[in-house]
C-alpha cells in the first residue's frame, strides 16, 4: 500500500505526434481519461486551464465558471480531486516571444489577465494551487531581451497572482531549456529565487520535474531535496530521460532505475504528501504505442513507482550509518544495486 497519493494530466494519454510526424493513436475524450485514470489508481487530476475550460479567450467569466463547474461534477462523479490549474501560455499567439517576460507590454496583460483566470478555474475546481511552467519565459536570441527586466517582469506576474487571491499558491515548475533555447528559470534553485522576490514567499513554491533536472544536467533527487529543505516542495512530475536530449517524458524509472530510487527515497524519508501533496506523473506514451497501450506508461510508472517504494521502506539505515563511519562508500553502493536488482 503506497502512502502516497498519485495524480495525472489528460495531456499524458496523447496521440503521439511529434515535430516530425503525425498522429499515431486515436484522441480519447477527457471523460473517458478521468475514469481510466480512476481505475489505474490515481486520486487527482492535474490540468491546463483549456484542458478545463476551452477556449477561454472567447469566453465570459460566467462562460468559464459555469464550463469548470461542469467539469468539477464529473471529477465528483468519478471520486476524483483536482490537484492544480496550469495557464497554457506557450500555446496562444499572443505568447509567441513569451508570457510574462514578452517584450511586448499587451501580452505580458494577457498573460497575467488569463493566470488570473486560471486562479477562477482553479477555485471552481475546488484547489488552491496553480502551477507556472515557464515554457517560453528565455529566448533563443539572446540578445533579443533585457534579461534583468524579463526576470522582474516574472516576479510581478507572480506578484499580481497573489493579490488576486490572498490564499492561492503558485508553484513553479522549473526548466533549463525546450522550447525556448535559454529559459530564465531552469532549476528549482531559480525558483527559491524567485519565491523570495514576491510579496509573500510563503506562498510561491516550486513544483519538480524529473525529466528537467535531468535536462539542467542536475541530480532530479538532488533537487527535490533543495525544495523540501525549503520547505516549498508542493508538487513533482516524476518521468525519465534519457541524457541531455529532447524532453522524452518517459515512463519513471525506465532509463535510470537508481536515479528512481533516490528520488522516491527522499520523499519517502521526508514524509512528501502530508500536507496532501500528490506524487504527479508527466509520462508520455512512446509514439511507437498502439491505442490498445495507450495507458500503459502510466500505469508501468505507477507499478515501478511503487515497487521503489517498497525498496526505501526496506533500506537498510544502520548498514548505511556503519559504511559512512567506516567511509565504506564503494559498500554501500554496492548495497544499495543489490537491494534494487535482488530485492
Ligand atoms: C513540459 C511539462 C508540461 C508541464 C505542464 C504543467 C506538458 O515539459 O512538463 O507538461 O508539466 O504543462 O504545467
Ligand atoms: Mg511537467
Amino acid at each position: 500500500m503506497s502512502k502516497f497519493r498519485y495524480s495525472v494530466g489528460p495531456w499524458n494519454v496523447a496521440e503521439g505526434a511529434d515535430v516530425y510526424g503525425p498522429a499515431t493513436r486515436a484522441t480519447i475524450a477527457f471523460a473517458k481519461k478521468v475514469e481510466t485514470f480512476k481505475r489505474l489508481g490515481f486520486d487527482a487530476v492535474q490540468f491546463h486551464d483549456d484542458d478545463a475550460v476551452p477556449e477561454i479567450n472567447g469566453k465570459s467569466a460566467a462562460q468559464i465558471s459555469a464550463k469548470a463547474k461542469e467539469v468539477k461534477k464529473l471529477l465528483d462523479n468519478h471520486g476524483m480531486a483536482a490537484e492544480f490549474v496550469a495557464p497554457r501560455l506557450w500555446m496562444d499567439e499572443h505568447c509567441i516571444d513569451g508570457a510574462y517576460t514578452s517584450n511586448s507590454a499587451a501580452d505580458r496583460k494577457y498573460a497575467i489577465d488569463r493566470s488570473l483566470k486560471s486562479i477562477d478555474i482553479a477555485r471552481e475546481l475546488g484547489c488552491d494551487k496553480i502551477v507556472l511552467w515557464l515554457a517560453r519565459e528565455g529566448t533563443s536570441c539572446a540578445e533579443s531581451k533585457d534579461p534583468v527586466v524579463a526576470i522582474k517582469h516574472l516576479v510581478e506576474a507572480v506578484n499580481a497572482m497573489l493579490s488576486y487571491d490572498k490564499t492561492i499558491k503558485i508553484l513553479i515548475e522549473p526548466k533549463p531549456n525546450e522550447p525556448v533555447d535559454r529559459s530564465y528559470c531552469g532549476t528549482i534553485g531559480h525558483v527559491m529565487g524567485v519565491s523570495a522576490a514576491t510579496v509573500d514567499p510563503t506562498r510561491v513554491g516550486g513544483l519538480l520535474e524529473s525529466a528537467h533536472a535531468i535536462l539542467a544536467g542536475l541530480d532530479p533527487a538532488n533537487e527535490i531535496a533543495f525544495g523540501l529543505a525549503m520547505g516549498k516542495l508542493w508538487g513533482v512530475h516524476l518521468n525519465d530521460q534519457n541524457g541531455l536530449k529532447f524532453d522524452q517524458d518517459r515512463s519513471f524509472g525506465v532509463e535510470n532505475l537508481r536515479q528512481g530510487f533516490n528520488q522516491i527515497k527522499v520523499l519517502v524519508e521526508n514524509d512528501y504528501g502530508k500536507n496532501g501533496e500528490y506524487v504527479g506523473l508527466d509520462v508520455k506514451a512512446m509514439r511507437t504505442t498502439k491505442d490498445s497501450a495507450g495507458y500503459e506508461h502510466l500505469s508501468n510508472s505507477l507499478t515501478i513507482a511503487k515497487l521503489l517504494e517498497e525498496k526505501a521502506l526496506k533500506f537498510d539505515y544502520g548498514f548505511q550509518k556503519k559504511c559512512v563511519a567506516e567511509r565504506n562508500y564503494e559498500a554501500l553502493e554496492m548495497y544499495v544495486v543489490n537491494l534494487l536488482l535482488r530485492g
